[in-house]
């Protein structure tokens, strides 16, 4: 797992409970990257090290985070906790979980009590992917060379889905 992309001013910090998570938040990361947003990716737990969270959130801004994306699965309190001690936006991806399949995750991301908000996305992959066009379009508001790199991944996109359906081979 990269730490951290080589070039580019440091914006968005994906964070996750577990390396068992990787093989989901790496395609938030991926698409930072496509993007060509600077960002870190770190192994973070709620329950396993929240000391390493404490230190973690409280000292994002500081260090020039933008946007916090945080993934975890089962429990999941890491987006909730991260989101109570920081004012950055917090992007919350429920991992898919063996148990059940990402319900559990989705529900301790998502139901976070007024006055401490955390942007729920969809389970697994497409959440992932989600969370990292959200912090884009976020960072995109001030930063016009980003907003036109967004808006030509869309284009893209759009010309890549086919007119007719096709019978699986
Ligand atoms: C959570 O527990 C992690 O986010 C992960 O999704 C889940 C399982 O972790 P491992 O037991 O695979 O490390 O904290």
């Amino acid at each position: 797992m990269p730490s951290q992309t080589t070039d580019g001013e440091l914006r968005v910090g994906v964070i996750m409970g577990s390396r068992s998570d990787w093989e989901t938040m790496r395609h938030a990361a991926e698409t930072l990257e496509t993007l060509g947003i600077g960002h870190e990716c770190k192994v973070v737990s709620a329950h396993r090290t929240p000391e390493r969270l404490y230190d973690y959130a409280r000292g994002a801004a500081g260090r020039g985070l933008k946007v916090i994306i945080a993934g975890a699965g089962g429990a999941a309190h890491l987006p909730g906790m991260a989101a109570s001690m920081t004012r950055l936006p917090v992007l919350g991806v429920p991992v898919e979980s063996k148990a059940l399949s990402g319900m559990d995750s989705l529900l301790s991301i998502v139901q976070m009590p007024a006055g401490v908000p955390v942007g729920t996305l969809a389970i697994g992959r497409a959440g992932a992917v989600n969370a990292a066009l959200l912090a884009a379009a976020m960072l995109a508001t001030t930063d016009e060379a980003l907003a036109e790199r967004l808006d030509a991944w869309r284009a893209v996109q759009t010309a890549s889905v086919a007119h007719d359906p096709q019978d699986p081979e």
